[in-house]
């Protein structure tokens, strides 16, 4: 294979909405003594598809999702970590109908341009902390709220683990709601 690049697509946070997480990651940093991602790394996944060649990167960049996609409010109000993976967490605990519509015809569009993506089942959150080495129990919290405007689809370059780990392809955005 040729050069390939590592992408995904998903929901960027503002910086303001970014530094609402901020306490959140010194919380499970604390719990857990997970290593936390820098702010500017903050992101909900939508679809990962992980390598693919360079020369797709225009399709993707184009790529056409059917529909008429209002923007949404999104509330992180649970905090938690998996054990599994030592990641710590925020995720809805209701997700949005439109955030679930959002990511399936995602996927759906994906999926007829040939692409394959991830096939466990969507679990949105968000990645505070990696690494962690200890449990602690998942619970309720005072909601961080992201105004959802847009989706975007994201390269990973390496393990840097500063801001600058991820660079934005593409931005799709959604309607005034
Ligand atoms: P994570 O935060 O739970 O690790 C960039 O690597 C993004 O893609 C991260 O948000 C990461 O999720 C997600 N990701 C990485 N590998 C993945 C995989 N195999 N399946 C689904 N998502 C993945």
């Amino acid at each position: 294979m040729g050069e390939t690049a590592r992408v995904f697509y998903g929901l960027w946070p503002t910086p303001a909405e970014a530094a609402q997480l901020i306490p959140h990651a010194t919380v499970l940093k604390a719990a857990t003594r997970g290593r936390p991602s820098h702010p500017a790394s903050l992101h909900l996944t939508l679809v990962f598809l992980g390598e693919v060649p360079v020369d797709v990167l225009p399709q993707l960049r184009n790529l056409e999702v059917a529909g008429d996609r209002p923007g949404f409010d999104l509330a992180l109000d649970r905090r938690g970590v998996w054990r599994h993976n030592g990641i710590g967490w925020l995720m809805p605990s209701t997700p949005p109908p439109a955030l679930l519509e959002l990511q399936s015809t995602l996927e759906a569009a994906l999926r007829a341009a040939g692409f394959e993506s991830e096939r466990r089942p969507f679990r949105p959150h968000v990645t505070l902390t990696r690494h962690g080495r200890d449990d602690m129990p998942d619970g309720a919290i005072d909601p961080v709220v992201w105004r959802v405007r847009e989706w975007v689809l994201v390269r990973s370059n390496g393990t840097a683990v500063d801001g600058s780990r991820y660079e934005t392809l593409a931005r799709f955005p959604l309607r005034q709601p």
